[in-house]
């Protein structure tokens, strides 16, 4: 069976999960597109010989459409979740699942109400290699309990649009959703660090930053948020043990050396860093759809990330340590 895919918002990520889907992936197609911009929708369509939608309602709801991903931008993303709920028809939606935690809590109770886990967010570094290797250290217990983690998310530059609170709930959103996985608990406070800015930042931008989070039992993480670092999609992690460290390696498997010294190539961008991560998502994203089954992070996740990121953008103004809040996890999550 191939499971027929609606695209929403067929923009760099929907492009870049269409090219896996329609090449390395298995069992599945896309057979329809909407997006806000009808011409990208009609030019995105063509090349693969899929439907348009005027608009996502009429995608979701079209009967040869099995399941939807969500690529548009996150303010979008709410009304499209909930159509999805609603039409029964489950939803890979990439992040944030919404921008905010009250929007998250929204989606939660309709789906709690539909009585199915329909809905993925597409935390893409929950299948990543490396990071799952780290994982499978960690909770063998090999290394004693975590004490710390240091974390650095650098992308070359970022465009003109990209917003202050963007670098939490947009760029370290994703360490925010990994150290949730990586540790299995809650983060509890949230605090930002100002240091000097670099001078080839955009006026409006503190960059970088470093954000600083403490989980329930007291793991402290600092997630370095630097996006205009010019050279590269740079993505570090240290896990800081009782009986050791564990970190990332570097991720390009050539190395070169010659008169010019000993070096590998640093990833420009995160199709680049995470192919494979995507890759594995949306293969077993598509394998459990089939299956009627779920995999990957659910909107409790979103929502979770959502509450952290509420706090962390909370700390860019308020200075000190920030309280998330967040509601008791829904039995219906466990
Ligand atoms: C972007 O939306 C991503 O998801 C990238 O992984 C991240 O590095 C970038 O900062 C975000 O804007």
């Amino acid at each position: 069976m191939t499971l027929r895919i609606g695209m929403i918002g067929p923009g760099g990520m929907g492009q870049a999960h269409i090219a896996r889907i329609h090449s390395v992936i298995a069992g599945g197609r896309v057979v329809a597109v909407s997006d806000v911009d009808q011409m990208r929708a009609t030019e995105v369509a063509a090349r693969i010989d899929a439907t348009v939608h005027p608009d996502s309602a009429g995608l979701i709801n079209a009967a040869d459409v099995d399941a939807v991903i969500i690529g548009s931008y996150g303010p979008a993303h709410e009304v499209d979740v909930l159509e999805c709920i609603a039409a029964g028809k489950p939803v890979l939606c990439e992040k944030p699942l919404t921008p905010t935690a009250a929007a998250a809590l929204r989606i939660m109770a309709a789906e709690q109400v539909s009585g199915r886990r329909l809905v993925t967010v597409g935390f893409m570094r929950r299948f990543d290699r490396s990071y799952r290797e780290m994982k499978a250290l960690l909770d063998s217990g090999d290394l004693g309990e975590t004490l710390m983690v240091h974390c650095a998310h650098r992308n070359p530059t970022v465009p003109a649009n990209y917003t202050w609170d963007m670098a939490i709930n947009d760029t370290a959103i994703h360490e925010i959703d990994t150290m949730r996985w990586l540790l299995g608990e809650e983060f509890v406070t949230a605090r930002v660090d100002k240091p000097k800015k670099t001078s080839l930042r955009s006026e409006h931008l503190q960059d970088p930053l470093v954000l600083v989070l403490e989980t329930e039992s007291g793991v402290r993480v600092d997630d370095e948020i630097f996006v205009n670092c010019q050279f590269g999609y740079d993505i570090r992690c240290e896990v800081v043990a009782e009986r050791g460290t564990v970190s990332l390696a570097d991720q390009n498997a050539v190395v070169v050396r010659d008169g010019a010294g000993h070096r590998n190539s640093i990833a420009r961008d995160h199709n680049d860093r995470f192919r494979g991560a995507f890759v594995t998502e949306v293969q077993e994203w598509i394998t459990a759809v089939t299956e009627g089954k779920h995999t990957g992070s659910t909107s409790w996740d979103g929502y979770a990330a959502a509450s952290v990121c509420d706090a962390g953008v909370k700390a860019l103004t308020d200075s000190g340590v920030v309280p998330v809040e967040m509601i008791a996890k829904p039995v219906f999550y466990a």
